[in-house]
């Protein structure tokens, strides 16, 4: 057999953008202008058919007709997305209003921002997956403020918004709400009650080492648990190219919706049991395979991360021998600290293993399996509250448990470690 060619990630003229997922040939790309006068020039001299296309309402500005139909805007309505700064349709890199050379360059697809050093670093996006209710938002929320600032300080990394609606979002969405009214977040809209959910948050993650720097391209995509209920409905969606072009995979599951667990856990308002994991795992191996046409006996190669969530409900004295037998004791790896500062393989490979086993008796052998299609995994307990919500109001507060542990791995795969 014929070997594969090598994937040609360093320096290769190909992009993955985060925003819309679509593959970026880097020689044929979109600018913008960053000088606003060039867009009063250029809206003042447009003839009759394009005044009708890129004038807005506002004369210091002009409709931006690609990101508007990303957005699930009409560009041609009342509201579209416009812009201060001139767009330039072609990859020429110089302004074709002030014939300056322009540096700000975007998706020509969806019109968001391509980073310094796309070429070499490409982009690493990492999808959080998991059935309804299973705490993704909450732990989008609550990982993304540990990442900006205990996880930066530890690993001498910074964390910025890729663009001004990533911040507005976090801020408006999440943080506002969770962190300053304390109070907990509520069910995310599908896509097609909300288009604008369709856009991932997307951050920059910048480690310095000695003298260089490595930065990440994070998008973090938070779904709503129903639109992951059927594959035919994440086709639909256009989720499984999300989901196939992934850099790693994030798969949460609810302790509390498995029943063999949620049957013998002791707790008040304890939530009804959840789909079956099982199957929608099997379900995205499905859609990954056939996305990249993969064979049955070849590997998945996107990292997996299994994430139970909601721990602190797991981490209690037990009331019974039945409840002892679905707890984390005061034996379990889950109690011993990681080594601060560093990637603490002996530590994950621990708790990976007696979570996988956890798993394997709580959900089913086949879901082990499942897991074990995808070449590298590695199974994670987090907590994103640090205890259980009794009503809408967080009254103990946010202590997270390991939410960043999954990225620490992930951020240290093999897969990620060849682009670098
Ligand atoms: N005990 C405990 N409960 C949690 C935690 N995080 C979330 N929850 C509970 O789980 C519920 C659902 O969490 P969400 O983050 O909204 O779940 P989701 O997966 O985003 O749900 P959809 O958006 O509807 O798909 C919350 O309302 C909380 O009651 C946690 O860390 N610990
Ligand atoms: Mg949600
Ligand atoms: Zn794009
Ligand atoms: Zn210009």
């Amino acid at each position: 057999m014929a070997k594969k060619p090598e994937p040609q990630t360093h320096h290769s003229a190909t992009y993955t953008c985060p925003f819309c997922f679509g593959s970026v040939d880097l020689k044929n790309i979109h600018y913008q202008c960053t000088n606003p006068a060039c867009t009063k020039i250029f809206l003042r001299e447009l003839d009759e058919k394009n005044a009708r296309k890129y004038r807005s309402k506002n004369i210091e500005e002009e409709i931006d007709i690609e990101n508007s139909i990303f957005l699930g805007k009409d560009p041609a309505g009342s509201a579209p997305v416009t812009t201060r700064y001139h767009i330039i349709r072609n990859s020429s890199g110089i302004c074709d209003i002030c014939n300056k050379p322009v540096y700000k360059r975007l998706c020509p697809s969806c019109h968001n921002p391509i980073p310094q050093g796309a070429e070499d670093e490409g982009s690493s996006v990492f999808v959080l997956l998991g059935p309804k209710g299973v705490g993704k938002s909450h732990y989008i929320a609550v990982l993304i403020d540990q990442l900006k600032n205990s996880f930066s300080k530890e690993f001498n990394a910074i964390m910025s918004s890729a663009t001004d609606r990533t911040t507005l979002k976090y801020r408006e969405m999440y943080y506002k709400r969770l962190y300053e009214e304390g109070r907990k977040l509520a069910p995310t809209l599908s896509f097609e009650e909300s288009k604008e959910s369709r856009e991932p948050m997307i951050y920059y993650l910048k480690f310095f080492k000695g003298d260089s720097s490595r930065v990440y391209t994070l998008a973090f995509f938070d779904t709503a648990g129903e639109d992951l209920d059927s594959t035919g409905k994440m086709m639909g969606l256009n989720l499984n190219s999300f989901i196939s072009r992934a850099s790693g995979i994030v798969f949460l599951v609810d302790p509390l919706q498995i029943p063999y667990i949620n049957t013998r856990i002791r707790m008040d308002n304890k939530p009804p049991t959840g789909v079956n994991v099982a199957n929608m795992l099997s379900d995205i191996v499905n859609i990954i395979r056939t996305n990249k046409s993969l064979k049955m006996k070849d590997q998945i190669t996107i990292p997996l991360a299994v994430v139970l969530t909601k721990a602190d409900v797991l981490m209690k004295a037990p009331e019974n021998d039945e409840e002892s037998s679905i707890l984390f004791g005061l034996n379990s790896s889950l109690n011993i600290e990681r080594e601060r500062g560093k990637y603490d393989k002996t530590n994950f490979e621990q708790i990976s293993a007696e979570i996988e086993e956890y798993m394997r008796r709580a959900v089913s052998t086949a879901f082990t399996q499942t897991a074990k299609e995808f070449k590298e995994h590695s199974y994670f307990a987090v907590s994103a509250l640090g205890s259980n919500p009794t009503g809408n109001v967080l009254t103990r507060g946010i202590s997270p448990m390991r939410v960043e542990d999954p990225f620490i791995w992930l951020l240290n795969c093999e897969s990620l470690e060849e682009k670098k």
